[in-house]
């Protein structure tokens, strides 16, 4: 949507989860395990949410899950086109249970909303979108099954699914994310292929391959992409930082700690 649409459609609303005291229990793909600090955590979480209220988005809060470590990371549960709300079946066991509790606040925001069924894994951490196009990263979390039925709910919707593998990567929005011109920015060392991006900008950083779009000219990066930063700056946009550390730890950034809902 264009920044006319939001204009129309009033302010912008955040889906946020707070962290699991139990946030150091989290999976881990790629990273060795490492203390996590749940006080720091709690005051970044706090930190992140005021960067979207000072720019005047309306934060919905979904309850703590304190039986699952990695709920803080609520872009996994549920994806949003347009009006339609994916509620989707996390491919890791111990993430499955998040989904339940997500439901009712996620369709308070929406109109409407479908549910990824078994035999179906998906995460929304593996879907990108970029204009009219959603990139699906097939990886351990989102099977063949789990974007077929996204391709079935979509394709009537006016979007164009394309999948990519990802293999290097937990999710594919570890890898790549996309900047509001739609150009997509990634660490290539972890991309796949990036000749499946029309537009590819490589970043210094690997942290710095997650922006979360706040407006038209402005993004939202992880305080531990200073150079990431830079680059960007230097093509005209606003960039504001914000540390993620404890949740870097767990190989979550700074995408994964919401979900912007319209
Ligand atoms: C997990 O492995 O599921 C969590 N520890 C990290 C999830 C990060 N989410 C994301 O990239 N969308």
């Amino acid at each position: 949507p264009s920044a006319g649409d939001t204009a129309e459609r009033g302010r912008r609303t955040l889906l946020v989860r707070p962290p699991s005291a139990h946030l150091a229990d989290g999976e881990l793909t790629h990273l060795d395990r490492v203390p996590v600090d749940a006080d720091l955590a709690a005051e970044q979480w706090q930190r992140y949410v005021e960067v979207f209220r000072g720019f005047g988005w309306d934060v919905r809060t979904v309850p703590a899950a304190e039986g699952h470590p990695d709920g803080v990371f609520v872009e996994d549960a549920v994806v949003v086109f347009d009006d339609l709300a994916v509620l989707t079946r996390p491919g890791a066991l111990s993430r499955r249970g998040e989904v339940a509790s997500v439901r009712p606040v996620v369709e308070a925001a929406v109109r409407e909303s479908a549910q990824i069924t078994e035999p179906g894994t998906l995460e929304g951490g593996d879907i990108l979108k970029v204009g009219r196009t959603v990139y699906v990263g097939r990886t351990a979390r989102t099977n063949a099954e789990g974007a077929a039925q996204l391709r079935a709910l979509l394709a009537p919707r006016g979007w164009r699914v394309v999948e990519v593998p990802v293999t290097r990567a937990l999710h594919l929005k570890s890898a790549v994310t996309a900047l509001p011109d739609g150009t997509v920015i990634g660490y290539e060392p972890v991309v796949d292929d990036v000749s499946r991006f029309a537009d590819f900008l490589p970043v210094p950083e690997a942290e710095g391959s997650a922006v979360v779009v706040l407006d038209e000219t402005t993004v939202l990066l992880s305080a531990a992409a200073p150079g990431t930063a830079e680059l960007l700056r230097e093509r005209g946009l606003t960039v504001l930082t914000t540390p993620v550390t404890e949740f870097e730890k767990l190989e979550g950034c700074v995408t994964c700690l919401s979900v912007r809902v319209r």
